[in-house]
């Protein structure tokens, strides 16, 4: 059973002067609200300290263990009786375009609080995020998220050092690239089927622009994904090929694309279905590196079945928050030579008697996927292709 509480939250931490030692923010995270709510840590600080917190009502767990991490989130609580649920279709700078499960769609900023809530104010809102929202008022176009639900499905990328969600709730990952114009990057696949399988995303690869190039050269690239487990795609939107085996991939649900710019997403989705008339470059080819035609993430309603977001073009794609000693369990391949290495906790780098590296000389393992293990293995966050 859950109650009213009220409780004392912090703004966000660069607003605040450190008045002591403790930083009851890391406090708060740690001891969950009752190290926040005691009064005697309300006491030692001076009035100006106080005003800049704030009180929410929140829901308490009474039968939750006393001192036991409370997500910050869950201690939102909001007025139902004035919000309404609706999904996130496009964000904009700081305004998001909700959907409402009514039907309207509301021009929103965010609450406040989730700011404040959200670590460094990161992340807040992502295209996909189902969300609860207080409209402006009776016919108004304008409104306000006041809670995100927790996220299922997501694809996340390392951007400047931080978590960047690119889309959520999903349940696909188109991983689009092309064999030239931009040139085929298989380390760069490989990145984006580790982030879709940590984020419980299925990996779908669309090589497209087939008619540019003769595919039996690259039939490697494709035996090697689809041998994994993969299912491979080759495209072109100039002869149509692959299409439908696209349009029939989505419509089995929510599917995000990604891939870097140039390489068709736009073309392909517009190819699917010509209603949609997505801006596509101009210019075929591969000359003006680094413009993006796509600049924002939308999520759109397929007359086909299903729900897609297409999103602009990456020029970098670095994986976040993944552990060195984590990565050996994200190559599918290497999963049933891990218990065969001499050492438990080997590294599958430098070690004697490695099942790993045995398996790629047997040519049991591609060197190309063991070269992008190595890669990851031993990269340091702010490196990039
Ligand atoms: N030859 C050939 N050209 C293609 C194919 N698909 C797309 N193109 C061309 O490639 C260029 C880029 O296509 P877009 O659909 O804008 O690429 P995008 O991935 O959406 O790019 P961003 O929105 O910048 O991320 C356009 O000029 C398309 O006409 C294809 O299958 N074959
Ligand atoms: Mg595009
Ligand atoms: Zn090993």
């Amino acid at each position: 059973m859950s109650k009213k509480r009220k409780i004392r939250v912090d703004f966000k931490k660069n607003r605040q002067k450190r008045t002591r030692a403790g930083d009851l923010t890391s406090r708060f995270h740690s001891q969950g609200a009752s190290g926040v709510d005691s009064t005697s840590s309300e006491r030692v600080r001076a009035k100006g300290d106080l005003s800049r917190r704030r009180t929410i009502l929140s829901d308490v767990d009474e039968n939750a263990a006393a001192g036991s991490r409370v997500d910050p989130a869950s201690l939102l609580s909001i007025d139902l009786s004035e919000c309404v649920p609706g999904r996130v279709v496009r964000v904009h700078g700081l305004e998001s375009i909700v959907e409402t499960d009514d039907g309207r769609s509301l021009r929103c900023g965010v609450r406040r609080l989730l700011k404040t809530i959200a670590i460094d104010g990161r992340g807040v809102v992502a295209v996909g995020d189902r969300v609860w929202v207080k409209p402006a008022g009776p016919g108004s176009d304008q409104g306000q998220i006041e809670n995100v639900e927790t996220r299922k499905g997501v694809v996340t990328r390392g951007y400047r050092r931080r978590e960047h969600i690119i889309v959520s709730n999903v349940d696909q990952l188109l991983i689009v690239c092309s064999f030239v114009e931009p040139d085929l990057k298989p380390a760069l696949i490989d990145r984006y089927l580790i982030s879709a399988e940590r984020g419980n995303v299925r990996p779908i690869i669309v090589i497209n622009k087939a008619d540019l190039v003769d595919v039996s050269s690259y039939q490697w690239v494709i035996g090697l994904y689809s041998q994994l487990g993969y299912e491979t795609i080759t495209t072109s939107t100039a002869d149509g090929r692959g299409v439908d085996r696209v349009k029939g991939v989505l419509a089995r649900g929510v599917t995000a694309l990604s891939g870097q710019s140039g390489v068709g997403k736009s073309s392909l989705l517009n190819a699917i279905e010509p209603g949609l008339k997505l801006k596509v470059r101009e210019v075929s080819g591969w000359t003006s590196k680094g413009k993006h035609t796509t600049t924002f993430a939308e999520l759109i309603k397929l007359e086909s079945g299903g729900r897609v977001v297409d999103t602009p073009g990456l020029r970098q794609f670095e994986l976040w928050g993944v552990d060195p000693g984590e990565l050996e369990g994200l190559f599918v391949e290497f999963r049933p030579f891990i218990p065969l290495c001499r050492f438990p906790d080997c590294s599958h780098t430098h070690e004697t008697a490695c099942a790993v590296k045995d398996a790629v000389s047997l040519g049991l393992i591609h060197i190309g996927r063991y070269e992008s293990y190595l890669k990851l293995y031993f990269r340091r966050p702010e490196e990039s292709d």
